[in-house]
């Protein structure tokens, strides 16, 4: 398969829609030259990261939520999708008919088809204004938990997951994707290289999102394609780096810039298949009865008297 990622430099609080959009279709196209099929796009990816400004609902709503997907703004890159015959993943701020908001994605076919939803489960950041913080991270604010799950769907004969940026960082979100025999899950993230909550060291920042990746490709026997929105969005940075990484656990290609860039690779799907026959059999090696904690406890808590000697 022709696996792209379509890394998104700043978007600013200037930049209108259309401008944004004709960005990504700009990269459909460079990811179409280069024989891809299918292009990951980044979280949030229409508008500037705006949970970092404090702000009430109605006006993020207002300024920053797609209230139909695809909507005439976007319908540009949907046309060249199903022109060039290459399916995508894109994130965007959705307003449910109901009301609701959801940080969500959606996975998009070589017909232009919208064939899935996700809503981002792990929400980071707070709820409450933080006046003295340099910016906000205002998920919790902005967004309702998802209620979606996490789905695999089938597409051109590969099986796809979605999950978005933080939720990368979680090992039951790969899990329930791997159950499900996805062999490639997709994400997009827009990561604050100031963590807000605490003093951690910048550099942790990339290297933490590297680790998680590789990791959670190798423990699952999947291909990861995650693609950040990232350099200065009106002063504010994100990391960079994303990538495409193998069911191994081996970086296979890298952005090496903060702005627009597409960065590709065959991605050859029997090698998650040799992993899943061998040490991650699931079948074979897993003892489900052994992990009840994880569906039964949120926080950590006592150990359990079974894990004391006689
Ligand atoms: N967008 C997003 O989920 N970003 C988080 C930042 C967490 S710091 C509050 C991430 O995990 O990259």
């Amino acid at each position: 398969m022709g696996l792209a990622v379509a890394q998104m430099g700043a978007v600013n609080l200037a930049d209108s829609r259309q401008a944004v959009v004709k960005r990504l279709v700009e990269m459909l196209r460079e990811a179409a030259g280069r024989k891809a099929e299918f292009v990951v796009f980044p979280e949030l990816a229409l508008t500037t990261f705006f949970p970092r400004y404090w702000m009430d609902d109605a006006e993020a709503v207002e300024r920053f939520f797609e209230k139909s997907m695809p909507n005439a703004d976007v319908q540009p890159l949907f046309d060249t999708a199903r022109e060039l015959g290459v399916g995508f993943y894109l994130g965007y701020a959705e307003l449910t008919p109901e009301g609701r908001q959801f940080n969500s994605a959606i996975l998009v076919d070589r017909n232009a088809r919208i064939i899935g939803k996700y809503r981002k489960i792990h929400l980071p950041g707070h709820s409450d204004h933080k006046p003295d913080a340099p910016f906000q991270h205002l998920e919790k604010k902005f967004f309702e938990v998802g209620d979606l799950g996490f789905g695999v769907w089938e597409m051109d004969r590969t099986r796809i997951g979605m999950c978005l940026c933080n939720d990368r960082r979680w090992p039951e979100t790969y899990r329930v994707m791997s159950l499900q025999s996805a062999e490639l899950i997709v994400l997009g993230y827009n990561t604050p290289s100031l963590n807000i909550h605490w003093d951690e060291p910048a550099h942790l920042r990339t290297t933490t999102h590297e680790i998680v990746l590789q990791a959670s490709a190798y423990q699952n026997a999947v291909w990861i394609g995650a693609a950040a929105k990232c350099g200065h969005e009106d002063g504010h940075h994100m990391i960079g780096s994303s990538m495409i990484v193998a069911p191994s656990g081996e970086i296979v290609a890298r952005a090496s810039s903060e702005e627009d860039e597409v960065i590709t690779a065959r991605i050859d799907l029997g090698l998650g298949q040799a992993f899943r026959d061998h040490v991650f059999n699931f079948a074979k090696h897993r003892s489900p009865q052994h992990y009840r904690l994880i569906v039964e406890r949120t926080g950590a808590g006592d150990p359990l008297p079974t894990a004391r000697p006689d």
